[in-house]
C-alpha cells in the first residue's frame, strides 16, 4: 500500500520529503563531527593525565585559553546561523505546502472528518454537480485540488504521506490547503490525530486518474443509484428501504436520504468499507452488516437485525450500486 513520505507522487510531498533529506543530511553530519570533537578530546585528556597525574589547580596556559575563546566563539556563531537558517527554510516550505489557496484552474473538494470515517463532497457553482460520497477520493492527475477542510466531532487530522503533510480538521473551522498527484496511481490517507476508540480505521483512498478516466468517474458518481434489474437485486432493494439503513443512510435514487452515515448510492465502486477497514466484499459486507461493532468496536453504526435469508439479495444489491 502507497503510504508513505519516502514515495512521493505530488510537489507538496517532494518539497517535505526534500526538506526531510535537508535537515537529516545537515543535522547528521553535524551529530558525526560533534561525536568525534568530543571522542578526541575525551582520548587527548585521558593521554593528558597519564602524563602528568592531577596535581591540584591544572591553569592552561594563556595561548590555550585564547584558543579555546575563538573556538567556541566561532562553534556558537555557527549553531546560531545554522538554527536561523533552518528555521527560515522551514517556515518557507510550510507556506509553500499550506497556500491556503491552491494555483489556478483547480477542483475544490471537501473533506469532513467524522468518527471514523470521512464525508466526501465535490464542491460545483453548478448545484447539480456538487457531488457527496466518502472515504474515497478520486482526483485527475497533475492537477491540484483545493481541500477544504472540516470536521463534525472531534480534531481529526488529513493525511496522504505520499502527497502531502498532515492538516488538522477543527470543528467549527475551515483548514484549507491543497495538494497534486503528478501521475495516477492510488495512495492511502489515515487519520494523523487521535480521535477516539477506532482512529486506527479511519483510513481512505485518494485515486489519481487521467483527466479522461476523472470525468468518466465524476459522470457516473453523479447519477442517482443503479435501479435493480433481477428479483434477487430489486429484493434487496425493498430490505435496505424497509429496515433501519434508512435511518443514517443516504442512495440517490430512493427514498434514503439520511445523512448520518457514509452516502452508499454508490457503494459498490468503492474499495473498501468502513474507512479502509475490509476490502470491499460481499463476504466482508455481509460480515460488516451482521456485527459492526465486532469489525470496528465502537463505530456509529448501529446493528440492524436482517434475516439470515435477507442477507444475500441486500448484500448483492449494495454491490451492485457501482
Ligand atoms: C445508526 C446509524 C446507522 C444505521 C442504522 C446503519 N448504518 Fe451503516 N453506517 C453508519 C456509519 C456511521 C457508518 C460509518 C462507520 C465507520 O466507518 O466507522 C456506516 C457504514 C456503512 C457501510 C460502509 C460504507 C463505506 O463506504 O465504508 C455500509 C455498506 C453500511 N453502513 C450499510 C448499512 C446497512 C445495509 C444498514 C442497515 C442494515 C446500515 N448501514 C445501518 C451508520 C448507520
Ligand atoms: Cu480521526
Amino acid at each position: 500500500m502507497n503510504q508513505s513520505m519516502w514515495h512521493t507522487g505530488g510537489p507538496n510531498a517532494a518539497h517535505i520529503q526534500e526538506l526531510a533529506v535537508f535537515f537529516g543530511l545537515l543535522l547528521g553530519t553535524i551529530f558525526v563531527i560533534v561525536v568525534a570533537v568530543a571522542l578526541l578530546s575525551i582520548r587527548r585528556r585521558h593521554r593528558g593525565i597519564e602524563q602528568e597525574p592531577l596535581e591540584g589547580s591544572h591553569q592552561p596556559s594563556a595561548g590555550t585559553e585564547h584558543r579555546l575563546r575563538t573556538t567556541v566563539g566561532i562553534a556558537s556563531g555557527v549553531t546560531v546561523v545554522i538554527l536561523f537558517g533552518l528555521t527560515i527554510l522551514s517556515v518557507s516550505v510550510g507556506k509553500a505546502v499550506s497556500a491556503s489557496v491552491a494555483p489556478a484552474g483547480n477542483l475544490s473538494v471537501e473533506v469532513t472528518g467524522a468518527q471514523w470515517w470521512w464525508k466526501v463532497r465535490y464542491l460545483n457553482d453548478d448545484p447539480s454537480r456538487v457531488l457527496l460520497t466518502a472515504n474515497e477520493i478520486h482526483i485527475p492527475a497533475g492537477r491540484p485540488i483545493a481541500i477544504r477542510g472540516l470536521a463534525d466531532d472531534v480534531i481529526h487530522s488529513f493525511w496522504v504521506p505520499g502527497l502531502q503533510g498532515k492538516r488538522d480538521l477543527i470543528p467549527g473551522r475551515i483548514t484549507l490547503e491543497w495538494l497534486q498527484a503528478d501521475r495516477p496511481g492510488e495512495y492511502r490517507g489515515q487519520c494523523a490525530e487521535f480521535c477516539g476508540l477506532q482512529h486506527a480505521h479511519m483510513a481512505f483512498w485518494i485515486v489519481s486518474e487521467s483527466p479522461d478516466q476523472f470525468n468518466k468517474w465524476m459522470d457516473n458518481q453523479l447519477q442517482p443509484s443503479i435501479e435493480p434489474v433481477d428479483d434477487d437485486t430489486k429484493r434487496g432493494q425493498s430490505i435496505f428501504l424497509k429496515s433501519g439503513c434508512v435511518l443514517c443512510h443516504s442512495i440517490r435514487g430512493t427514498d434514503a436520504s439520511a445523512q448520518i452515515g457514509p452516502d452508499l448510492t454508490h457503494f459498490g465502486s468503492r474499495k473498501t468499507i468502513a474507512a479502509g477497514t475490509l476490502p470491499n466484499t460481499k463476504g466482508n459486507l455481509a460480515g460488516w452488516i451482521a456485527d459492526p461493532q465486532n469489525i470496528k468496536p465502537g463505530t456509529h453504526m448501529a446493528t440492524v437485525p436482517i434475516q439470515p435469508a435477507e442477507m444475500q439479495p441486500l448484500i448483492d444489491y449494495l454491490e451492485s450500486l457501482k
